[in-house]
Order: C-alpha cells, then structure tokens, then sequence
C-alpha cells in the first residue's frame, strides 16, 4: 500500500483535537501525572467519570520511575500492594508487612488502567492558573509546556471541571498559585501552604489519608501534594500512600460528585 504522508499528519491533528475537544468540561481535572494523579485518574474513570489529567513532562510518572535514589524498586506495605493488584503489577514480600515493586511496571501499569478506564492523559501540557468563579474553583488555565519553557508570551486556554485535582507533588504548584493570586485562605490551619516537613515516613504514610480533601470549594489535595499542604511530612520512597491518597481523593469526589 502506498502511503500518503499528508493522510498521517491529518489522522494526528484530527485525533488530537478532538481528544482535546472532548475534554473542554469535564467532571474531574487532574494536574499531575504521578502516582496520586494517575490513581485518581484510574478510579474517576472507572466510574463513568469524565477526567482530564494534564502532565509538564514529556513522561508520565512522576517521581515513582526512580525508585529511591535510582534504584528502580519501590517499596509499598500491604493496603498499598493490594491497590497495585488492582493495576496487575507484580509485587514481592521483603519481609512481614514490606513489599517491593518494580517501579517502571508499577508507572506504566497505572497509566496503562487509567487510560483503558476511561481517562484522558494530556503530556507536555503545563497548568499555570486556575479559573475562580464566586469563591470556587472551576477550571484550570493551560498552556504548551514549550511555551513555558521558552518562556513566549503567548496566552493559554482554558477548560472548565466540576472539580480540580491538585497532584503537583512536592511543588504543591496549584494551590500556591490559587493562594497568592486571589489572596484566599486554604483550609489549612494557617489558610497557606504550610509546607512539607522532614522525612518521617510512618507518619507521613498516616497523615496523607487525612490530608487527602477539599482544600478550597472545587479544588482538592491528593499525593504529596496534600502532606506539603498540610505541613505533614516526607515518606521517602514507600508509595502505597500515594496511591491510597489517590484513591480516597477519587472516592470522595464521587461521593460530592
Ligand atoms: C502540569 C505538573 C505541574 C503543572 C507539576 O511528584 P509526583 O510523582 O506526585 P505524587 O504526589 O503523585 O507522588 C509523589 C512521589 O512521586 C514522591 O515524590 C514521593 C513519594 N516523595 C517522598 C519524598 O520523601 O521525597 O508527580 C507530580 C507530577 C509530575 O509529573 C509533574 O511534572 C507534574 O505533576 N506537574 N503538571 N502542570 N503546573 N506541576
């Protein structure tokens, strides 16, 4: 069969904008393609939802391809290991109560669940504003991750959501964002970001459960993101918190859904 190089360019640019199309107005947008954003993404979509997940980077992930320190395992103890059961990934006992994983298996089979559920993965697309309407959070603003990063002026576009998933991680870039800009108070204890605090990684594993919520009407915290907001601390590289935050993130959306 002969082919027409013009057809390939055509399929491409068709495809993709009518996937982008699609995800003007959604129910649940998420910022942040790693493990928290993904499993909320995984868990929104198996519900019928319609989700949108926008990613910086060029790879989906986030900081789970690493491992801990390059080592490409990662360590997750037993609610988590039954969550990557769920995605098919394959886990080992280490000792009673400490499971490894293979972390590229663990970020390509997340992925791999979400967009088979149902949700739609936008790469190389950065968020830098959110759309605030009466005290609420109903969208975000994105732009071409090139765009930023050649720092053009060029303006963004916008999509609207029902609610915003905030899956940064460490940056905690969104609420930031939202927090300076409109000057408006978080439900944190001080109304800011509070920060992340120092590796203590039972506790941190404990406090993202309860940190995972709505941190201002329409907008909320999961992963990372959500122990950064809260001034929980670090947990180093043990990910069933990430993912459990995850999927009690997309719980309770579907409960105010
Ligand atoms: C679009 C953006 C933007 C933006 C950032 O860091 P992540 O992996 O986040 P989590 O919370 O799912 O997982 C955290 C985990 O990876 C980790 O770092 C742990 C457990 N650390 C413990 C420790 O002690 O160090 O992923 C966040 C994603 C990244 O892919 C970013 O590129 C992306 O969000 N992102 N995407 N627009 N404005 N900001």
């Amino acid at each position: 069969m002969k082919l027409d190089d013009i057809i390939i360019s055509e399929a491409i640019i068709k495809s993709y904008t009518k996937k982008l199309l699609d995800c003007l107005d959604l129910d649940v947008a998420i910022v942040g393609a790693g493990p928290s954003g993904l499993t909320a993404a995984y868990f929104l979509a198996k519900n019928n939802k319609k989700v949108g997940l926008f990613e910086r980077h060029l790879s989906v992930g986030g900081g789970m391809w690493g491992g801990g320190m390059m080592f490409n395992e990662i360590v997750i103890q037993e609610e988590g290991k039954e969550l990557l059961e769920e995605f098919d990934v394959r886990t080992k006992e280490f000792q009673p109560g400490y499971y490894t994983a293979d972390s590229i298996e663990c970020v390509t089979s997340i992925t791999k669940s979400a967009i088979q559920a149902g949700a739609t993965i936008f790469n190389l697309i950065s968020v830098e504003d959110v759309m605030l309407k009466d005290e609420r959070v109903s969208g975000l603003v994105l732009n071409w991750s090139a765009v930023e990063l050649a720092k053009l002026h060029i303006d963004p576009l916008t999509i609207r959501a029902k609610f915003v998933v905030e899956a940064t991680g460490h940056p905690t870039e969104v609420i930031r964002i939202l927090a300076k800009k409109a000057g408006v108070k978080l439900r944190t204890p001080s109304g800011a970001v509070e920060g992340e605090r120092p590796m203590w990684a039972e506790k941190g594993e404990k406090l993202i459960i309860e940190n995972t919520c709505e941190i201002f009407p329409g907008i909320w915290v999961a992963g990372m993101a959500a122990n950064a907001a809260f001034g929980s601390p670090r947990m180093g590289p043990i990910f069933g918190g990430m993912l459990l935050s995850g999927k009690i993130c997309a719980q309770k959306i579907l409960a105010a859904l």
